[in-house]
């Protein structure tokens, strides 16, 4: 059996147990003014300025096969975020910490896409004061999440250079910031859409690459990677998958990496916490490298889930 079919077959015998699971949380558990309830059932008031005006930060951490993959450095950026919107956790870093951990306990989720929120929170009606607002977190656990599902990944995907939408510039919505104003990304998607692709990369707007609805775009050519410096979300799996290319032997750059070179990749990858390293074969209707997916590509994906397992980097559950 390859690595692949051995990631997902153990997997999908996680998934199977959970789908006769009957916990109430089993499909997932949410955290919504300071109470516990099961995700479907989980509602945001109308009055909260995260909705009204996506005044809000957030960041997705993941658990895989029972062990929470760095967690701390999703909350070493939750806390960044926080404070660069000037936005205050009612609960503390360390209460979220253990919140977080004790819900995918009660949840039973062996494999979980795991998401806070913190919004600006009630009465903020556009013309008061935003620091007049008590902020608001919500947070959930639900199963496993894959932005690439599992025959593509084996495959690879396609993706488009938006030519519709660019990324929003950083001088007007901090990609570091981790938010949801997706409305570049939704374009992008659609765009990808209408020319048959899967995903879309955005541009600076000046030539450069930046990243994808939800990822940032990896891209090797002979045998370096390259990644965008500007425009961008300071990506975990990122990180991740470059420390892994490093103990690999393979060297990067992060820096302006301007479009063309997407033409000349020998591979291209999507990365995020939502999926892990993701194979791009197809861009713009045209094969990358060989149309098949890379050596590259497969390696850092054995090297990305192995990962999972390294004790510097997850610490296992306590499911009681
Ligand atoms: N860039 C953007 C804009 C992102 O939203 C994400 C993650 C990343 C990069 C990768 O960051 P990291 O490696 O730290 O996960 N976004 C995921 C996927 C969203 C989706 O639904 O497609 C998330 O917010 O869950």
């Amino acid at each position: 059996m390859s690595y692949t079919d051995y990631i997902f077959t153990e997997y999908h015998r996680r998934l199977a147990e959970l789908k006769t699971s009957d916990n109430p949380f089993a499909q997932g558990i949410a955290y919504v003014d300071g109470q516990y309830v099961p995700v479907n059932e989980a509602r945001v008031p109308l009055l909260d300025q995260g909705f009204m005006k996506s005044d809000l930060t957030y960041d997705v951490p993941a658990v895989w096969d029972g062990r929470f993959f760095r967690l701390d450095d999703h909350l070493d950026r939750f806390e960044r975020s926080c404070s660069k919107m000037r936005l205050t956790n009612p609960i503390g870093r360390e209460e979220t910490r253990s919140r977080l951990v004790e819900m995918v306990a009660k949840s039973g989720i062996r494999d979980a896409y795991v998401m806070m929120i913190l919004t600006r929170g009630l009465r903020y009606i556009r013309q008061t004061a935003p620091e007049d607002c008590q902020n608001s977190l919500y947070m959930m656990v639900t199963p496993f999440l894959w932005v690439m599902d599992e025959e593509t990944q084996k495959t690879g995907g396609s993706t488009i250079i938006a030519r519709t939408v660019r990324r929003i510039a950083p001088g007007a919505i901090d990609p570091t910031v981790k938010n949801l104003q997706w409305g570049d990304f939704t374009r992008g998607i659609l765009e990808a859409r209408d020319r048959g692709a899967m995903y879309p990369i955005l541009t600076d707007g000046d030539a450069n690459l930046t990243e994808g609805s939800g990822f940032n775009v990896i891209l090797v050519k002979d045998g370096k990677l390259y990644t965008p410096r500007r425009g961008v979300l300071e990506g975990v799996t990122r990180k991740s998958v470059l420390a892994v290319a490093k103990a690999q032997g393979l060297e990067y750059v992060i820096d302006d990496i301007p479009v063309s070179m997407a033409y000349d990749a020998d591979e291209i990858l999507f990365v995020t916490t939502a999926g892990g390293v993701m194979p791009i074969t197809t861009l713009d209707g045209a094969p990358v490298g060989d149309g098949t997916v890379g050596p590259i590509a497969k390696s850092l994906w054995k090297g990305y889930w192995d990962a999972h397992y390294d004790p510097e980097l997850s610490f296992a559950i306590n499911y009681h």
